[in-house]
């Protein structure tokens, strides 16, 4: 009797959990896939359809790159002004509408070490 109403009850939760697993589910990307966050890195980004919350996984050798998130006008002249990510292993969540990564080391962003993702 009892065991039937726990067995119930058990059966809901496990029921929403699986409903708001699947609202929060979001997808994650390592930018530029076998290559890494490397040069002409923009060919990967504009062809793929992200998502607000989407995942971006940066890998590069740490010293060599860095991940800068910068505004458009510090993207379109390569400005190196924004939250500078330089573990080699960066992840960094989409927010909706374009998002834009440039590496600040060197002169690399304007030899297209820079990237403009936009998250649906
Ligand atoms: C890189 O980061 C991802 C996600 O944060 C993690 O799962 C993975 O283990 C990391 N890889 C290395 C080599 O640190
Ligand atoms: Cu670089």
């Amino acid at each position: 009797m009892l065991g039937k109403q726990v067995f119930a009850i058990f059966l809901v939760i496990i029921m929403v959990l699986f409903c708001i697993q699947i609202t929060i589910a979001t997808h994650s990307y390592v930018v530029g896939d076998s290559a890494g966050w490397t040069f002409g890195v923009s060919s990967w980004a504009n062809v793929r359809k992200f998502d607000a919350g989407d995942l971006l996984l940066f890998r590069y050798p740490k010293g060599v790159h860095n991940v800068v998130i910068v505004n458009k006008a510090n993207y379109d002249n390569c400005n190196a002004i924004g939250k500078t990510l330089s573990s080699g292993n960066d992840s960094v969540a989409l927010g909706k509408g374009p998002n834009y990564f440039i590496c600040g080391i060197g002169g690399h962003c304007n030899d297209g070490l820079k990237m403009e993702a936009i998250a649906h």
